[in-house]
């Protein structure tokens, strides 16, 4: 498990955290802000991209999200939900060092915990998809181990005994660390190039995958009918990599892979298969702008975590009701 000295940190908390809200479009215009006051939920920036082996660049992914989230419209379809339903505000941006992935990764997690501890759902905006692994350290601290529910093309279980973090190798490391609950966990969308002992690992470990042909065969209805099977009333946190979809939906990726799904197919998998889950917290990661001069890479991104608000939007409500 990464562990640093964090005296630098401790040191300069107060200057960073000040850094972490410099120059930043908030996301949908919620209130930029470190302190909390009993909101719903917190949009969580983190513009770390050192963990990529491919294409580098998801750095700016928070930004490029951000970007679109000014078409958010207060008074269409389901932004009334949101709006009625949920109190947000954006935590601006984990300060993450570029370059140092453990101390990054340290500062990930400590600021996951804050929001956590203060009641929230955080909704972060990667960032590589190593980001997540710091993630699941604090959700699992707050909740014990939690399940998952993982939209990808790789399964990112690789396994490099001299590289211990890279963007391929979060779950690994989270199944080691006994962060995950895997026999209620899933991975979604599975296609792509890499060595099968990933695909194994990840089964051997419990873990149910829909490969990305699977899915296009049995169609969303189904895959979302086993996504609930899996994952049940677990206390679960939702990551999604934007690879999940196809390069002609999201070219702005580091590792795209053919083969994959539409924009409409991801948001309707979210809505059948997650709403009404018992869902800590979500994530979206590797939306690389540099790549994708028509920023549709950003676009479904946006609309995807739109999607997930609503999602939770709803949820709240159904609590109320209780
Ligand atoms: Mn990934």
């Amino acid at each position: 498990m990464f562990q640093v000295e964090f005296q630098y940190f401790e040191l300069e908390k107060i200057e960073k955290q000040k850094e972490g809200l410099l120059n930043i479009k908030s996301f949908m215009g919620l209130p930029l802000k470190k302190e909390f006051d009993k909101e719903d939920y917190a949009i969580v920036g983190v513009p770390f991209d050192t963990a990529t082996t491919n294409r580098a660049g998801c750095r700016f992914g928070p930004r490029a999200i951000r970007e679109w989230s000014d078409r958010f419209r207060p008074n269409v379809q389901d932004a009334r939900w949101i709006i009625k339903n949920l109190k947000g505000m954006d935590y601006g941006n984990v300060p993450v060092m570029p370059g140092y992935t453990e101390e990054s990764l340290m500062c990930i997690y400590q600021s996951l915990k804050e929001v956590l501890d203060a009641d929230l759902t955080p909704i972060v905006l990667g960032g590589d998809h190593l980001i997540t692994y710091a993630e699941l350290r604090a959700y699992s601290e707050k909740y014990g181990r939690v399940a998952m529910i993982h939209f990808d093309s790789h399964n990112d279980t690789s396994d490099r005994k001299e590289i211990q973090y890279n963007h391929g190798t979060p779950f690994r490391r989270a199944i080691e660390d006994g962060f995950l609950d895997t026999s209620h966990s899933i991975q979604v969308g599975i296609r792509g190039y890499a060595e099968t002992y990933r695909m194994d690992y990840a089964k051997e470990n419990g873990m149910r995958v829909i490969t990305g042909r699977e899915l296009h065969d049995m169609g969303i209805a189904r895959a979302a009918e086993m996504i609930r099977e899996q994952v049940g009333n677990q206390k679960c946190m939702v990551t999604f990599d934007i690879d999940f979809l196809d390069p002609s939906a999201a070219p702005g990726t580091g590792t795209p892979v053919s083969g994959g799904f539409t924009t409409y197919e991801a948001m309707e998998l979210l809505r059948q298969g997650v709403t009404g889950l018992n869902v800590a917290g979500f994530d979206l990661v590797e939306v690389m702008e540099d790549y994708d001069p028509g920023r549709i890479t950003a676009l479904a991104a946006y609309h995807i975590v739109y999607q997930y608000l609503t999602i939770l939007s709803k949820k709240k409500a159904e609590m109320e009701k209780d």
